[in-house]
């Protein structure tokens, strides 16, 4: 529906929601649009253009009828009423939920899929049970709601049972991922977390800066599940490189909250590199979207590079274009290498940011914390005297804590003594 104050052009965003179905499998016979000030409370459209999607979902034998935003879910059922027959009335949230399910691949991401699903399901029951039940004939786009439990028995008490077992068993598995990611960061490596829009090659991007073997797919959420990679750099510095789920316009809220923990965990990221699809002509908007979830995530403070990926797709003054505009990015191809040195280089800088250079004297007896300094910090100056090992280093606040009983005034001290 076309209605004034919409982020995205209503003509993109349909073809986006084209995009979506054809992720999951659906075939796209016609699409409708209606100029409109507010949605209509009962019917969402009018009762015209309803009439009309009807004669049309008639003539061409479709089975489903999607619409671009959330309905409630009284407008729901209402529309399957109108439109008649076996007619399935979903939303867009309906069917990114369906494309999850199918590529949830973790215990943790079919949980939590499971949990938002369920969440949308609580307020639709009385409408969904029609669906249900037709679904024992038609299949498709949908049928994956109410997982595993018998149709007859879907009513709300056990849903809400449901939900608050899922959200039990997601609990444990959050705190068990909070102690490996407390490992992680009491360690004091740097994080950097690949964020942005879905398909903008985020996981190709992890895939080529690491030896990481991450699905890759031209569609839409082929990530569902974060994966963790640690990488050394050109200098010798060690850092996690971590790639999850993508995002979305209109990202569903029941999506957002069943799937808290996974993208917090963004917070915890000491730098976010932010993917976009430099071919993409909705490439602005995009980012947009993403610095938008980025805040609602309360990531915002976190320190940040714009990573324009698929350069290799574009003409060479389209890029001369895109670099002059954005002097502070970095131009990449994950696909080709292109620019992969750079953004490492880049990646280096930023972590450096956060340092502060000196000097350490390890005795010959830790050596293992040697291998460590040499791990985890850029290693400026090395030598070694009677005492150990002298070493001038950057490291971050953590790790300055950490070597602070080793830590000396300068070289010259440790000479003289
Ligand atoms: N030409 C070109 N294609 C690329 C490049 N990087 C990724 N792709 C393609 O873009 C599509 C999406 O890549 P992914 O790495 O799966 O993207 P993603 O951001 O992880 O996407 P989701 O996990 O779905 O959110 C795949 O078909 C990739 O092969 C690139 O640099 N150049
Ligand atoms: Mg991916």
């Amino acid at each position: 529906m076309d209605r004034p104050g919409l982020a995205w052009p209503i003509e993109e965003s349909l073809k986006e929601l084209e995009r979506l179905a054809d992720t999951d499998e659906a075939d796209v016979v016609a699409v409708f649009t209606q100029r409109l000030a507010k949605p209509i409370p009962k019917t969402y459209i009018g009762s015209g253009k309803a009439s009309e999607i009807a004669q049309c979902v008639e003539e061409l034998d479709a089975d489903v009828v999607i619409f671009d935003e959330e309905l409630s879910p009284s407008q729901q059922s209402n529309l399957e009423h109108i439109l008649g027959g076996n007619i399935k009335v979903i939303d867009r949230t309906a069917l990114i939920l369906d494309i999850f399910a199918r590529h949830a691949r973790t215990r943790e991401g079919r949980l939590q899929v499971q949990l938002a699903q369920n969440k949308y399901l609580l307020p639709r029951l009385r409408g969904m049970w029609s669906h249900l039940v037709r679904e024992q004939t038609r299949g498709g786009i949908g049928s994956r709601f109410g997982q595993g439990e018998s149709q007859l028995e879907v009513d709300r008490r056990l849903v809400r049972k449901r939900i608050s077992s899922l959200e039990r068993e997601l609990e444990v598995l959050e705190r068990r991922r909070n102690v490996q990611s407390h490992a992680r960061h009491s360690a004091g490596i740097y994080r950097v977390s690949l964020v942005g829009y879905t398909n903008a090659g985020k996981s190709t991007t992890l895939n080529a800066l690491s030896d990481a073997s991450v699905y890759v797919k031209d569609e839409l959420f082929a990530t569902l599940d974060p994966t963790t990679r640690s990488i050394e750099l050109d200098e010798g510095r060690r850092i996690t490189l971590t790639d999850t789920v993508g995002f979305i316009q209109k990202l569903p809220t029941s999506l957002i909250e069943a799937f808290k923990s996974t993208l917090l965990e963004t917070r915890k990221a000491n730098l976010l590199l932010k993917v976009v699809d430099a071919h993409d002509p909705h490439a602005q908007m995009q980012l947009q979207t993403v610095d938008r979830i980025i805040d609602d995530l309360g990531a915002h403070n976190i320190p940040s590079v714009v990573v324009y990926n698929k350069c290799d797709l574009l003409k060479r003054d389209e890029l001369d274009a895109l670099c002059a505009q954005h002097s502070e990015a970095e131009f990449i191809s994950a696909a080709t290498g292109f620019g992969m040195r750079s953004l490492c280089y880049r990646i280096a800088k930023e972590a450096s940011r956060e340092e502060r250079l000196f000097t350490v004297c390890i005795p010959f007896s830790e050596g293992s914390l040697v291998r460590t300094i040499h791990e985890r910090c850029h290693v400026v100056h090395e030598a070694y005297n009677e005492l150990g090992c002298v070493a001038t280093i950057r490291a971050d606040e953590h790790m300055a804590q950490a070597l602070k009983k080793y830590t000396v005034e300068n070289e010259t001290q440790i000479i003289d003594d």
